[in-house]
């Protein structure tokens, strides 16, 4: 199966990206545009897993320490045709990008080894007639659960689904 670790996305700040999703298609944008459930930041890309390696992944996930932390949501980007949220620079989520790398190394399981570039990702394969604006107004919000994900296909529909989940305290 396919696996991710995450902070997902909720409240103002989940709000706050499907409206930049509504105005880039009130400007003729289309696209394939992440669902408010999926929105969320990859804290590490881990790839196809099995058996004793998913269990290992769970573990890290559930290892995790650390308090709960605000981020602030404020740059808008664009790569090819997959357009993100960026985010302000935050040591806190570098320091827990760094803690889910070594819960990770410690028990032997590859990732992505990519430098952290934190990102939400909101539209994949855009396409215009016309020249457009993705505009987000700065939006606060609580990075306070860490969750080992399962992508799939469910019915055509890009789905993730939660195998294990750290709540940051505080
Ligand atoms: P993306 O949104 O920029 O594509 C599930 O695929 C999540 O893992 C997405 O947030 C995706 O980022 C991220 N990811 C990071 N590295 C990846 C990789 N090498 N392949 C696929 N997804 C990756």
């Amino acid at each position: 199966m396919r696996l991710f670790i995450a902070l997902p996305l909720c409240g103002d700040a989940r709000q706050a990206l499907l409206d930049v999703q509504q105005d880039m298609r009130n400007q003729g944008v289309r696209a394939n545009f992440s669902r408010a459930e999926n929105l969320h930041l990859t804290l590490a890309f881990l790839g196809e897993l099995e058996g004793e390696a998913v269990r290992a992944a769970q573990e890290a996930v559930l290892s995790l320490k650390g308090a709960a932390f605000s981020l602030t949501l404020d740059r808008p980007g664009s790569f090819g045709g997959l357009y993100w949220a960026g985010l302000r620079k935050s040591k806190p989520l570098d320091a827990l990008a760094a803690q889910v790398r070594r819960a990770l190394d410690q028990r032997g399981l590859d990732y992505d080894r990519k430098p952290f570039r934190a990102h939400i990702t909101l539209a994949r394969q855009v396409r215009a007639a016309e020249p457009f604006r993705v505009e987000l107004p700065p939006v606060e919000t609580a990075a306070e659960r860490v969750v080992l994900m399962q992508s799939s296909r469910v019915d055509g529909r890009l789905t993730y689904t939660p195998l294990a989940e750290r709540r940051l305290n505080g």
